[in-house]
């Protein structure tokens, strides 16, 4: 199956794409968006500001996604998307995050991108139980290539603990 985990920073990773788990703003914030921002450089910061706003200091309404290039990181785009905040469960939040990772997919493929990384969207400060996260994560990646039906695509789903890794896996393994 082409879609695998590892613990890595995503950063790091040499991939046509790595996704963001931005905000709707998408100026850039804590966590694995911060840490995409400083090292991409400030261009990454400039080309956001760049995108339209759907609403006022909305860029990227939650579930969508946005392209941009990676500028000094080692992948060539960065597709920033945004997770749900967890409220539970029962606000829609397992199909927001469904559509981050379709709409992701999506943007690589209409670029005839190939291999892509994603982090633990929703799992820090938003909240989402990473089990829950991950079953949908691996679920949603699973359906999505099989559509495609495209043996080039290579997802890998990049986790910034071993234990998160852990969690992960095992979705991937009960699916
Ligand atoms: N590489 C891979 N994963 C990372 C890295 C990294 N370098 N750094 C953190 N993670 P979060 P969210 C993991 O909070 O929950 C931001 O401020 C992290 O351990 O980055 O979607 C945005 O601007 C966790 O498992 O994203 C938004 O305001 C996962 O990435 C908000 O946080 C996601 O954690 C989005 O919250």
């Amino acid at each position: 199956m082409p879609i695998d985990v590892i613990h890595a920073d995503i950063t790091r990773l040499t991939r046509d794409a790595i996704v963001n788990a931005a905000n709707p703003g998408l100026l850039g914030g804590g966590g694995v968006d911060g840490a995409i921002h400083r090292a991409a450089g400030p261009a990454l910061l400039e080309a956001c500001r760049a995108l339209p706003e759907a609403a006022p200091g909305v860029r990227c309404p939650t579930g969508e996604a946005r392209i941009t290039p990676g500028f000094a990181l080692p992948a060539r785009w960065v597709i920033h998307t945004v997770g749900p905040v967890w409220h539970g469960g029962d606000e829609g939040e397992a199909e927001l995050l469904a559509r981050c990772h379709r709409n992701a997919l999506r943007l690589l493929r209409e670029r005839k991108l190939r291999t892509i990384a994603f982090p633990a969207i929703s799992c820090g400060v938003y909240g989402y139980p990473a089990a829950q996260a991950a079953a949908v994560a691996v679920a949603t990646l699973r359906d999505a290539l099989a559509a495609a039906d495209d043996d080039d695509l290579a997802v890998t789903l990049c986790c910034f603990s071993d234990a998160m890794r852990a969690v992960f896996q095992h979705a991937l393994n009960a699916a």
